[in-house]
């Protein structure tokens, strides 16, 4: 490792990062956002949501490392430093966490579990039958490496799973489209529909009134990607209006969800904060520390996002 590496997360954690990257970076100096003795030293920056601008001060950075699996928050700085490369975080643990998380929500919604429990409040035995998982179609927005290993376990499940993804893909057991041609068979064929795309300007919104006319009326949405995805003022008019039935979103655009925004309040809608796959810090400490060392010893890079496509 050549240089300093600089840490931007927030104060909660910043302390464990700095100790954790040091153990695991013996004799690479780790600097916190706010104290950084010489930003000419610094190499390496490793950023959560870091401030717009705030990575110019280093005129020396090789290469950006998210600390998640998404790099919107990294791209959305519109003074990013030229042609430097991001790397982002992936691994088995992310994905088998986001694996359980889609199992879940789409489970719970096939089984109507939200009907049983109502009745369970009201201390009524009211059987709630639903449909063999082979006659249920899933959908699964972004087929990257979460997209596809919630497809491939909807799939194990007996679940009549449908993907949609930029380049065409082949996965076995699901019914794979792409691209604008393939988003309309995509969606007819979607009771359950789950976002997994990443964030960019083509997927800014992309659940939005025009899409939920498109999905079987009375569909449900799990949202596990970024709350960008959703036309948020699109949510409660599709529910009102029988286009949705439920929706469970584990992401918002202000995050954490603000304590008088509408969607508190609305039973039809499932909040989960964040939570879906959120990494073990041991285990994403590890997965940069190696990235870090892989990058200045010129091996391949796995993670290594494509700047063009942004993800
Ligand atoms: P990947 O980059 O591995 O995969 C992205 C997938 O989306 C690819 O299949 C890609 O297509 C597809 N895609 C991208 N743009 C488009 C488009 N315009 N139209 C159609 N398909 C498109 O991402 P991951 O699977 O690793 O992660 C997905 C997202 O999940 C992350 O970006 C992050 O925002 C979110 N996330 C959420 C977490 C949570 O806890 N809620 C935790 C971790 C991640 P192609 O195959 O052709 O490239
Ligand atoms: C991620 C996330 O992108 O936690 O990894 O959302």
């Amino acid at each position: 490792m050549q240089g300093d590496v600089v840490v931007h997360v927030g104060a909660a954690r910043a302390e464990w990062w700095r100790e954790t990257l040091s153990a695991l970076m013996p004799g690479t100096p780790i600097r916190l956002w706010d104290d950084v003795p010489d930003p000419d030293a610094v190499s390496a920056a490793v950023v959560w949501k870091h401030p717009p601008g705030g990575l110019r001060r280093f005129a020396n950075l090789k290469v950006i490392v998210s600390i998640g699996a998404g790099v919107d928050h990294v791209f959305v700085d519109p003074d990013l430093p030229a042609g430097v490369p991001v790397l982002r975080i992936t691994g088995d643990d992310l994905t088998q966490r986001m694996k359980e998380y889609v199992v879940w929500q789409v489970l719970a919604l096939h089984r109507r579990g939200w009907e049983l429990a109502e009745a369970r409040a009201a201390h009524q035995w009211r059987q709630v039958v639903t449909p063999l998982a082979g006659r249920r179609g899933v959908g699964i927005m972004g087929l990257g490496r979460l997209g596809a290993a919630a497809a491939q376990a909807l799939a194990g499940l007996g679940f009549a799973v449908h993907g949609w993804s930029r380049s065409r893909r082949e996965i076995a057991g699901v019914t794979c489209h792409a691209g604008e041609a393939g988003l309309g068979a995509f969606l007819a064929a979607s009771e359950i529909l789950v976002c997994l795309l990443p964030l960019t300007p083509q997927t800014e919104g992309i659940l939005d009134r025009a899409l939920f006319e498109k999905l079987p009326k009375g569909a449900a949405i799990v949202n596990a990607a970024r709350g960008g995805h959703l036309a948020e003022a699109d949510l409660i008019p599709a529910l009102d209006a029988g286009l949705l039935s439920r929706a469970v979103l584990d992401v918002a655009r202000v995050e954490p969800l603000p304590q008088n925004h509408p969607f508190w309040a609305d039973a039809r809608i499932d909040i989960t904060p964040h939570i879906a796959s959120l990494i073990d810090p041991e285990t994403g400490a590890g997965r940069i520390a190696a990235n870090l060392r892989r990058f200045f010893a010129g091996e391949d890079l796995p993670d290594l996002v494509d700047p063009a496509r942004g993800y």
